[in-house]
């Protein structure tokens, strides 16, 4: 049955090309994979993206179909523009203001995906408050009593002239209900933007960017851009950093805190990443996209041992949990489910043959893992209602928090009873390495706080005694349209040896793990001499995986606390810090890219930008915002250049704070680095 869907596959695809396994990637269980799928004449996204060239005026982001006169095309006249640039749509929109409105849309899509997550968060937080769900509870409640100030919720309360502590039942239904009215409250602005140092806080309302909810600027953006609005690129940019900030300080920020009250603040543990996790004589389950909601409660009950027994009474000798993307990241961080991939290996986990179930839910999953199914046993699942496939092989069980239980176990019975329907065509990859993850603020401060554990003390005193150059933030997808983890994993590498802290999420954070980044020992393997030595005393990896991309918030309020802590300045913009995506694809990491730049943080991304053919337009973000925020994007596809333009940067900001000194002399020797101690 197998083969004759596999040869039926091949016929369809017989005038494709071929990707070449090892120009497609660096990992060699992915080029195994991509040639089996040669082998067995089915397409991956590696051969569509050889067999598919990008639309060359789309990608320069001079592409207008917001009305139907267009699409208005306006490419770069051959030698560039001599001159004024006389470009424009047919309603005579420039160059400029066609750009910066697909590039203010693509954050419209980044935070809405990433704060519609938040919201179903909220959502579930909400169901477990009321108490009207046996599976969702407050877990964490220490988290609980750090957050509800921040929404204004107080824990404690005045009886009898005496202050108590406030029943933890109701301070988790006012945060509910808090956090929920932050997608639509009708006066004020959001509440987390006070948790940035007062500096950025004042920047932000001197630049009129304070957004007021989630919701509102999302909407704004599309209303700004749509035909014969907003037609300055500048008042456009400025609606892009008030949503961009309305996800990371608002819709990411409280999906991330709110996930670790109710599965727990994640903190250092063991695991392992790469196809090489599934196990053959095991039912294999993938979960796969962002929200942790369900596979929290996949985790919970393949552990239950009637479900074990159950699996070894079809002949497994157990169940393997893994994962693709960030709901990998979020079950890794809390639970230590390793991750089977990144973003790009998608389509090899089914193409193992020893995938017996995949569940999905919401971004980053290919349509196309429908068709790779149809070719296997998988039982593909979607489970959101709001992503759906149109083929017919797609089982749709619609996760329900009041019955997250009974989904949870009906979809783990159905990946157990598809065991026994595995066909030989059965090859898993050998190829997995071992990861330390699981990190977030509250464990950089418990480990790099040293003596001083509770504060940021020593980490701030190790970049100033420069051992730690400075930290990085790197993060984000796979694309198709470069070498899958190359730019990644030389990026970080450059970025440790030269004695940067990498702080890492998304699928970066699983090609750090795969390539074996992610723990203690790479430190004295990859690292300069200053990184290694605080790795090696505190027993950190030098590249720390703080989870998923909702978790970005976390490097926000990483870099927060580092400014609290003092000594470096008063404002994120004043640390010797950098950010990057080298390999990115989506609009979510637009929306990061620009939320942290406004934060004031300096970010390259590699491939490509959609703003090379509006050139005001990319000077004004990558060189004016600076101005108003301290911070600014860049574009560099070459990963040791793109490394060597956030060290530059660091560097910069070493010198403005009068530290660069004691850099030198670190570099100059062991001697010397030993007589700086503070
Ligand atoms: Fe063309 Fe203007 Fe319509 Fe865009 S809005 S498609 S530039 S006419
Ligand atoms: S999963 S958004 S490919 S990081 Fe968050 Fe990976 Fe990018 Fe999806």
């Amino acid at each position: 049955m197998a083969e004759e869907k596999i040869t039926k596959a091949a016929d369809t695809e017989k005038a494709a090309k071929l990707a070449d396994p090892v120009e497609a990637s660096m990992d060699i269980a992915t080029q195994e994979m991509i040639e089996r799928s040669h082998k067995l004449g089915i397409d991956t996204v590696f051969d569509r993206a050889v067999s598919m060239k990008p639309c060359n005026i789309g990608v320069q982001g001079i592409c207008c179909k917001n009305c139907a006169m267009g699409p208005c095309r306006l490419p770069l006249p051959k030698g560039g523009i001599q001159g004024e640039d006389t470009r424009k749509g047919l309603c005579g929109a420039s160059p400029n203001t066609i750009a910066a409105r697909n590039f203010i849309r693509m954050i419209a899509g980044g935070a809405a995906a990433h704060s519609d997550h938040g919201r179903s968060v909220a959502e579930v937080f909400m169901a477990a408050a009321r108490k009207e769900s046996d599976a969702y509870k407050i877990k964490d409640t220490v988290k609980l009593l750090a957050v509800a100030p921040h929404l204004g919720v107080a824990t404690k309360v005045e009886v009898d002239g005496e202050e108590k502590d406030r029943d933890i039942d109701e301070i988790a239904l006012e945060v509910a209900e808090k956090a929920l009215n932050e997608w639509g409250k009708a006066e004020g602005e959001l509440l987390y933007l006070k948790r940035a140092p007062e500096a950025l806080y004042e920047k932000w309302k001197k630049q009129g960017v304070l957004p007021r909810n989630i919701d509102r600027e999302i909407v704004e953006i599309m209303h700004r851009t749509h035909m014969g609005v907003d037609q300055d690129y500048r008042n456009l940019i400025k609606q892009g950093t008030r949503a961009a900030l309305a996800d990371g300080w608002g819709g990411s920020m409280l999906a991330t805190d709110l996930q670790d009250i109710l599965f727990g603040t994640p903190s250092p543990l063991q695991s392992e990443a790469n196809l090489g996790i599934m196990k053959e004589d095991h039912v294999n389950i993938i979960v796969h996209g962002h929200e942790p909601v369900l596979s929290e409660m996949i985790v919970a009950v393949s552990q239950k041992p009637e479900i074990i027994e159950y699996a070894k009474s079809k002949g497994a000798k157990g169940i393997q949990l893994g994962g693709i993307c960030c709901t990998a990241n979020e079950i890794l961080q809390r639970h230590g489910v390793p991750p089977a991939g990144t973003f790009l290996q998608q389509e090899l986990v089914i193409i193992t043959g020893a995938c017996d179930a995949m569940v999905v839910d919401i971004q980053c999953v290919f349509q196309n893992l429908a068709n790779v199914a149809k070719c296997f046993h998988t039982k593909l699942i979607t489970t959101h209602p709001i992503a759906k496939m149109e083929q017919d092989n797609v089982i749709h069980i619609e996760f329900d928090e009041h019955y997250a239980l009974q989904d949870a176990e009906k979809i783990v019975r159905m990946a157990i009873d598809n065991f026994s329907n595995r066909g030989t065509e059965v090859m898993i990859p050998k190829y997995k390495a071992t990861q330390i993850a699981g990190f977030g603020v509250e464990s950089i401060e418990y480990h790099l706080g040293g003596m001083f554990r509770g504060s940021y003390y020593t980490l701030n005193d190790n970049i100033i005694n420069g051992r730690i150059r400075g930290v990085a933030g790197v993060v984000g997808c796979n694309n198709a349209r470069t070498r899958h983890n190359e730019a990644h994993i030389t990026v970080v590498k450059e970025l440790i040896k030269n004695d940067v802290l990498v702080l890492t999420t998304g699928c970066n954070g699983i090609a750090c793990a795969m390539e074996g980044l992610l723990t203690p020992e790479s430190a004295a393997v990859y690292c300069g001499p200053g990184l290694a030595e605080v790795c090696e005393t505190v027993g950190i990896p030098p590249v720390l995986h703080l989870g998923s991309c909702v978790d970005n918030s976390r490097i926000l309020l990483a870099a927060t606390e580092v400014v609290k802590a003092g000594g470096l300045g008063k404002d994120i913009c004043d640390l010797p810090v950098a950010g990057s995506a080298p390999e990115w694809m989506s609009e979510k990491a637009i929306s990061i890219g620009q939320y942290v730049v406004a934060s004031g943080i300096y970010t390259v991304f590699g491939v490509t930008l959609p703003t090379s053919g509006a050139p005001v337009f990319e000077n004004y973000i990558t060189k004016e915002l600076e101005k108003l925020y301290g911070g600014m994007w860049d574009i560099e596809p070459d990963p040791i250049k793109h490394a060597h333009l956030m060290i530059a940067h660091i560097d910069k900001k070493r010198k403005e704070l009068g530290i660069d000194k004691a850099r030198e002399r670190v570099m100059m020797s062991m001697a010397d680095r030993q007589a700086l101690g503070l």
